[in-house]
């Protein structure tokens, strides 16, 4: 029986040597210290022993327990550790290799244009202001010398509401609401960024709906100089150093007098070229010296305060400054198209 048990343990712990995985040391340890295995067998044959040898056998019966599951536990944490050592060495990452791109947006170029010359002249002690696109007729027309049946009421065809309510043709509302508001008991110095609507039909320089921004400066002794200078700084800004203005007469109904703003041609610089239909200036914007009815309505008195204003299309200045041939390229949100104009 000593031989027995002995023969055991060399085939069990040679089982347990050979054992190249979890699954087979597993089963090398229910055939050998299983309930059914030769051990269990041999203990129980224990009662026809004699009682001299009865705790002999059983000793080293345990002895050989002993071992094999030594044998197996330390087995078990050699192939544990292997199979954690080959996990990590499949699941090894390159962190040299290249990433992958990750597509992000950014702000489109009307919005990058309307920042830039809100920058411009907050730069130039202006400040940005704000207004409702649903206006009345009274601040989109009436408080801007614009009264029922004058004929640059009808120039502007515009989206109706009801009789009295209108999508704004344009942001001066937002001027005429403010000067209203302070009701001439200081100056204003303003710009109204925003979108305007006019019953057009789209096509490449047209749009029903397009962007405007407009400027007012109102206090004691503003001038036509005043205008110039800042018009000037604003053009040199945006289009570059060596850019010149002109200032030609021109006609608004909310202006008196009324001009309108070239610069010299860049792509000529003067000579004429396409981009300038051969005149060496580019149309900019209109402004003039705000109609004495215009500030008289909105409470300040045209003969302490004068000002000027000036409105112009981001749009158009976009178009310019960037080489952009349509209009609706602004509206289309194609991608091809956007991406050009920002980082990333
Ligand atoms: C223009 C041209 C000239 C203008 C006038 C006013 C206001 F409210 F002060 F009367 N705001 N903007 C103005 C003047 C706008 O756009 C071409």
């Amino acid at each position: 029986m000593k031989e027995q048990l002995q023969a055991l343990e060399k085939e069990a712990l040679q089982k347990v040597e050979e054992a190249i995985s979890l699954k087979e040391l597993q089963d090398v340890r229910v055939a050998y210290l299983g309930k059914k295995g030769p051990i269990t067998e041999v203990l129980r044959g224990m009662g026809k022993l004699s009682k001299e040898e009865r705790p002999v056998i059983g000793e080293l019966a345990n002895k050989v327990r002993g071992q094999i599951a030594d044998a197996i536990d330390s087995k078990k944490a050699d192939i544990e550790a292997e199979e954690l050592e080959k996990q990590l060495a499949e699941e090894t990452i390159d962190v040299t290799l290249p990433g992958r791109p990750v597509p992000t947006g950014g702000p489109h170029l009307l919005t990058s244009i309307v920042e830039e010359i809100e920058d411009l002249f907050i730069g130039m002690g202006f400040e940005v202001r704000e207004g409702p696109e649903v206006e009345t007729d009274y601040y989109n027309f009436e408080a801007l010398n614009l009264p029922k049946g004058h004929p640059a009421r009808d120039m502007q065809d515009s989206f109706y509401i009801t009789e009295d309510i209108l999508l704004r043709t344009h942001t001066s509302p937002v001027q005429a609401r403010t000067m209203n508001m302070i009701q001439g008991e200081r100056p204003v110095k303003m710009i109204c960024p925003g979108k305007v609507y006019r019953r057009d039909t789209d096509d490449a320089t047209h749009s029903h709906q397009f962007t405007q921004i407009e400027g007012l400066y109102v206090d004691k002794n503003v001038r036509m100089s005043d205008l110039k200078g800042v018009l000037d700084r604003f053009a040199k800004q945006m289009f570059g150093e060596e850019r010149q203005i002109r200032l030609r007469p021109s006609f608004f109904p909310f202006t008196e007098p009324s001009v309108e703003m070239d610069i010299s041609c860049k792509m000529c610089n003067g000579e004429g070229c396409s981009v300038c239909k051969k005149t060496g200036w580019i149309e900019i914007l209109g402004a003039g010296l705000v109609h004495a009815r215009v500030l008289e309505m909105a409470g300040y008195d045209p003969k302490v305060y004068s000002g000027f204003a000036f409105g112009m299309g981001p749009e158009r200045i976009a178009m310019l400054k960037y080489g952009v041939d349509d209009i609706r390229h602004f509206y289309t949100n194609d991608i091809r198209f956007l991406k050009q104009y920002h980082q990333a």
